[in-house]
């Protein structure tokens, strides 16, 4: 690592939480304050296993649950170089989503133990910053296109909710989605600075590991 890396930056939550909207917002603030940033998404349905996922999310493919667990992982993994290149030019990346997704909806649809879950991310990037936007999940139902993709009904999202907050470590702040969107917003910037400051001198970590990730 020659110059100050970027942070890597997730927002997570239920559907219909606000992390979408709340990413592009702090991707355009951060670069208006002179910092880069790109945005991102997991799952990414442009490469060959996203669109898998896609396929199965509207329903038009059946897969095990467990078998869909791995593609999600897998789909991070295919892009965790890029990620890694990326933090280490000294750009920084804001994800909607990424390996808590994965462990709260499998271990929600599945039944399956949290430590199960995590495994297959064990090793990716670690997020320097993960917050999680909780809203009250009544809310959600009234989005238009509520219930079109697999994963959207309450029963599951109240699941995830829970399995969300079990998943939180060091690295996660808990903010108030049903909050006022610019307030959060502001909150976000804050959080999102002193993380990128904290993260320009250290190596990017491995997830689930105390091991620092070897730089390649
Ligand atoms: N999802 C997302 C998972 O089940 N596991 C994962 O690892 C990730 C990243 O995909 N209901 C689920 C959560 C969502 C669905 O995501 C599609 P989005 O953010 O609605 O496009
Ligand atoms: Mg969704």
């Amino acid at each position: 690592m020659t110059s100050k890396r970027g942070a890597l930056l997730v927002l997570e939550g239920c559907d219909r939480a606000g992390k979408s909207t709340q990413v592009k917002k702090l991707v355009d603030a951060l670069n208006l304050l002179g910092i880069s940033a790109e945005a991102r998404r997991f799952p990414d349905r442009t490469t060959v296993v996203g669109k898998l996922i896609d396929q199965f999310l509207s329903r038009n493919e059946e897969l095990p649950f467990e078998t869909v667990h791995l593609l999600f992982s897998s789909n991070r993994w295919e892009c965790s170089t890029e990620i890694i290149k990326t933090l280490n030019s000294g750009i920084t990346l804001v994800v909607d989503r990424y390996a808590a997704s994965g462990a709260a909806y499998t271990a929600a649809t599945t039944g399956r133990d949290l430590f199960w879950c995590r495994e297959p991310d064990r090793g990716l990037p670690q997020p320097d910053l993960v917050a999680l936007l909780e809203v009250d999940t009544k809310s959600q139902m009234l989005r238009s296109d509520w219930g079109k993709e697999r994963f959207d009904c309450n029963q599951i999202q109240q699941k995830v909710a829970a399995n969300l907050r079990l998943l939180m470590d060091e690295t996660w702040v808990a903010i108030d989605g049903n909050d006022d969107l610019e307030k959060i917003h502001n909150n976000l910037v804050t959080l999102a600075l002193a993380a990128i400051d904290r993260a320009k001198n250290q190596p990017v970590k491995m997830l689930y590991s105390k091991e620092p990730l070897p730089l390649y």
